[in-house]
């Protein structure tokens, strides 16, 4: 009789079990914040003195709560590249989008459509910068290429383009806000929450106009390198703050002063923001602007530095206004903790705060990033989970952003594809340590000639060296002692003492470029 009862019984037992997993879907829940050009020196967590002077509370609770990279790397330092890098798991040869002027072949596999293919809900929301529209997103909307800060447009589903009334930051992280309480609570959920900021030309909200005037800000110890022991590549670079930073453009001073104080104007900020009835700023936030800015091109215009205090100048008006975007993020992200947290989704969902690429602040003279030294090519990384991240860690392995793909389509429990070139690294969110983790890095960036004027370069990151190999219109390499020389100063490549390293680096780029498949085609950029 019993067993009769369990015969009977037990498949719609079966069953009834099956259908109550289908009603509460417990895969984890993905929130990937991504900023643009935000350097992790800027980030209280990493202890830079920056950081600890323009403090972002709500970033760092994901690394007092989760896990924080401190070797975290990007395949090529600039926006599209990174992102393009970022979905499909692939350095850029790969996936087709080398420089910012190229089209993301938007019909290849990427992780949020494997996600979105699993059952997961999808969603993406702020700068996109991939030229196609997006897929694999049940939801999408997204600025059209850089996107501006004050009242921006947005494309709409299914392609409309809509101005909306507010600054970037905020308009975006009510679309996520809003998405996450819209969404149907019984299926996971992958949120791309992807903010403008900080990028140039860094205008800051209306309520931290001046969050940041009183701080002094140290000048960092290589502001005025004048590159000598490093290469031609970094010498011929348009980025110093002393030359290429635009009085107008970056530092928020009207064209008629700089002109009059024998400057030459450089007029996108004022053209696309400011600029009465042609600006995107309404007369009420143009008002609120004045009340901060007026004064400081008034000080400007009656004692105008000149020379090393002019950049020191410049570096000063620069991290007032690029930090002061940034509080605008943090605060943007403890709105996302907070929702998730007071709808208890804290414990099931995995938060990722990352950057495209990192930053210069001042180091080099340099602002801007696309270079293979240091500042640039790290980019930060905190992970939330608390289901498996011991809070409060630290990682110092050599993690990189075609990592991303796989790791989260593991967390998924959807299968990797064997093409992609990442790596997952839960285990090392697990806090292990696998002894076949990867020794080196392997990039490749390809934007010249173009703004800027970085040469294209590939090479070989290991825990303490970096050899760079600069092409195209030049044939020169580099190699730095990381251990020895952490601010990249002195190219050793001649040095006879580094003879046999410079050797055996050769050897493993070598076996990169063939592990990778880079065919190191000299294509032209558009
Ligand atoms: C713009 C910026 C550059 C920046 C590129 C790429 N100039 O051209 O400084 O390097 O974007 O940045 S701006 O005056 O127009 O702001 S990226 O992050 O999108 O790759
Ligand atoms: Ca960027």
């Amino acid at each position: 009789m019993k067993d009769l009862f369990l015969f009977l019984l037990l498949p719609l037992l079966l069953l009834a079990g099956c259908t109550t997993k289908e009603k509460t879907d417990t895969r984890p829940n993905i929130v990937f914040i991504l900023s643009d050009d935000h350097g992790y020196q800027a980030i209280g967590a990493y202890g830079y003195p920056i950081g600890q002077l323009a403090p972002t509370p709500n970033i760092d609770r994901l690394a007092r709560e989760g896990m924080l990279f401190d070797r975290m790397f990007v395949a090529n330092s600039l926006c599209g590249p990174s992102r393009a890098s970022i979905i499909t798991g692939k350095f850029s040869h790969k996936n087709g989008f080398r420089w910012n002027g190229d089209m993301f072949n938007a019909d290849q596999p990427t992780f949020p459509k494997m996600l979105q293919a699993a059952g997961y809900q999808t969603a993406v929301v702020g700068k996109w910068h991939l030229k196609s529209l997006p897929q694999g997103f049940d939801y999408w909307c997204v600025l059209p290429g850089q996107g501006h800060y004050y009242n921006p447009d947005f494309i709409v589903q299914p392609g409309d383009t809509v101005r909306m009334h507010g600054y970037v930051t905020d308009l975006i992280g009510d679309m996520a806000l809003d998405w996450m309480k819209k969404r149907d609570p019984k299926k996971p959920f992958l949120l791309m929450f992807q903010q403008k900021a900080p990028h140039r030309e860094w205008l800051p909200p209306a309520r931290y106009l001046d969050l940041y005037h009183q701080v002094k800000f140290p000048l960092p110890a290589t502001l005025f390198d004048d590159h000598k022991d490093m290469g031609t590549a970094a010498r011929e670079a348009e980025m110093l703050i002393s030359q290429n930073m635009g009085l107008s453009n970056d530092n928020k001073i009207d064209p008629e002063i700089v002109t009059e104080t024998g400057h030459k104007p450089f007029l996108k900020w004022y053209f696309n923001a400011y600029r009465h009835n042609l600006g995107r700023m309404t007369p009420d936030q143009r008002a609120q602007w004045d009340k901060v800015y007026k004064p400081i091109n008034e000080a400007f215009r009656n004692n105008p530095p000149t020379g090393d205090s002019l950049t020191k100048w410049k570096y000063q008006r620069y991290m007032e206004d690029y930090l002061a975007c940034i509080r605008a993020v943090d605060d943007n992200v403890g709105r996302v903790l907070d929702y998730l947290k007071e709808n208890g989704l804290d414990k099931n969902t995995i938060v990722i705060y990352t950057s495209d690429q990192g930053f210069y602040l001042g180091e080099h003279g340099w602002f801007d990033k696309r270079f293979m030294y240091e500042e640039s090519f790290r980019t930060p990384l905190l992970v939330r989970y608390p289901p498996m991240v011991q809070p409060g860690s630290v990682n110092h392995d050599l993690v990189q952003n075609i990592d991303f793909a796989p790791t989260l389509l593991q967390l998924a429990g959807v299968k990797i594809p064997q093409d992609i070139q990442g790596v997952s690294f839960l285990p090392l969110l697990k806090g292990e340590h696998p002894a076949n983790w990867r020794r080196s890095l392997y990039y490749h960036y390809y934007e010249f000639p173009s703004i800027h004027m970085v040469k294209r370069h590939y090479g070989i990151r290991t825990q303490r060296y970096k050899l760079i190999h600069f092409y195209y219109d030049i044939d020169e390499w580099e190699l730095y002692d990381l251990q020895k020389d952490p601010q990249e100063m002195h190219n050793v490549i001649h040095d006879p003492a580094y003879a046999e390293v410079a050797q055996q680096l050769h050897h493993q780029l070598d076996s990169l470029i063939q592990y990778y498949q880079d065919p190191l085609e000299k294509i032209d950029t558009k």
